[in-house]
């Protein structure tokens, strides 16, 4: 085609679009039985928070009954719920922690 140099071919044309995914948030939530100090433990282990910022976000669940952890993509949010709850469970405390689309 175009043998006299010419460009006649089918003009395709991507627009540059970036996609951002979407992210979850990692809530906690409160109960009566699960010690303060294993709650800020938590925190401070699987959402890296030192202890000033574990000991906000503990009270905050405490005293309003639910609270966010961190904002992940679903992978991550997903393993996070998954190591909250497995520790809970080996220490037979009813901390409960869930997923919540941002
Ligand atoms: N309410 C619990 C207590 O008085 C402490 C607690 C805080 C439990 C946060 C769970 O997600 C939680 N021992």
């Amino acid at each position: 085609q175009g043998g006299d140099g010419s460009q006649t071919g089918v003009v395709v044309k991507t627009r540059p679009r970036t996609k951002k995914p979407a992210m979850y948030k990692v809530l906690m939530l409160n109960d009566d039985y699960t010690p303060m100090e294993f709650v800020v433990h938590v925190l401070e282990r699987f959402f890296q928070k030192n202890r000033e910022e574990a000991t906000r976000i503990m009270l905050h669940v405490h005293r309003r009954g639910v609270g966010v952890c961190g904002v992940y993509t679903y992978e991550v949010a997903e393993t996070k719920v998954t190591q909250v709850m497995d520790l809970a469970r080996q220490n037979q405390h009813p901390l409960q922690c869930t997923i919540e689309k941002e």
